[in-house]
């Protein structure tokens, strides 16, 4: 055999083993793609119940020096506000333009950033003055759906299954996160929450709250909140589901969560919904 002929099989043999490797395997997952452990189920004390407005399509929800900080949307309809937690009483509110459509809420630094819908634009308030004092409108090329950070960054939603990871003051971006469980890729992310080193998410139309790992992407946990506001409001709900219509239909689906570090308990809500619920991770 000549020279040449045997450089050439050591390539073939080379190429042909490099493509066994990027084979399938038996479990369908090709070998550069880490298997996502089944999440956990965590489960809940509900504490209390305290009023809350039923125009309120609340978008972001955020504790803040014991008040809940509140973004309410629709176009028309979206406002700013700060809001006593036991009576629900509204003690600070902004009502936007009437082009904006407000989404989520977080407080970095003593700065409130709020998320527009579509608007590509997020405002920056101070949070030290009420009523709550506009220091900038930065542009954000994307939708706006949830926001929360990591004592460092700003952690952005836009309804599908990325989150990113920006520098505040700037958005300039540090990362994108994909976000997947067992069977794939999890879209709809809507409002976060930053608890304890996870990232809790409301996910849009389904009654439940993700616990995501920031740093892997993997949902850890699930919060299985199905039927909650029926199993635990007092209010009559009839409001939320017109005739042929359901509250979802109405867009009074699950949304809205807030953290108190101190009291270590979480403020969770939905759109239109009459009360605000205090709970407790088990
Ligand atoms: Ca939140």
């Amino acid at each position: 055999m000549k020279k040449q002929d045997w450089i050439y099989l050591i390539i073939l043999a080379l190429v042909m083993g490099c493509q066994e490797q990027s084979e399938p395997s038996d479990k369908g997952e090709t070998s550069q793609e880490q298997a996502v452990p089944a999440s956990s189920v965590i489960s809940y004390t509900v504490l209390n119940a305290f009023p809350h407005d039923t125009a309120a399509f609340t978008q972001g929800l955020e504790y803040y020096k014991g008040q809940l900080l509140e973004s309410t949307g629709l176009t028309g309809k979206s406002s700013l506000r700060a809001v006593d937690i036991s009576s629900g009483k509204v003690s600070s509110r902004i009502n936007l333009d009437k082009n904006i459509f407000a989404e989520g809420l977080t407080v970095l630094h003593d700065t409130l950033y709020q998320l527009s819908w579509q608007n590509h634009e997020v405002y920056l308030w101070d949070v030290r003055k009420q009523p709550f004092q506009k220091l900038a409108t930065l542009p954000w090329s994307g939708e706006g759906w949830g926001i929360t950070n990591d004592g460092n960054q700003l952690i952005i939603s836009e309804g599908s299954d990325k989150l990113y990871f920006v520098q505040p003051g700037t958005l300039k971006l540090n990362k994108v996160l994909s976000i997947r469980d067992q069977y794939g890729a999890v879209n709809n992310l809507n409002e976060l929450e930053m608890i304890d080193g996870y990232i809790y998410a409301n996910r849009w139309q389904y009654d439940y709250i993700l616990k995501i790992d920031p740093v892997t992407g993997f949902v850890a946990g699930i919060i299985n909140l199905q039927d909650f506001l029926v199993k635990n409001s007092k209010a009559d709900l009839s409001y939320l589901s017109k005739p042929g219509t359901t509250a979802t239909d109405n867009g009074a689906v699950l949304n809205g969560i807030a953290f108190d570090p101190k009291k270590k308990t979480l403020y969770i809500t939905g759109k239109l919904w009459p009360e605000i619920f205090e709970i407790r991770l088990n």
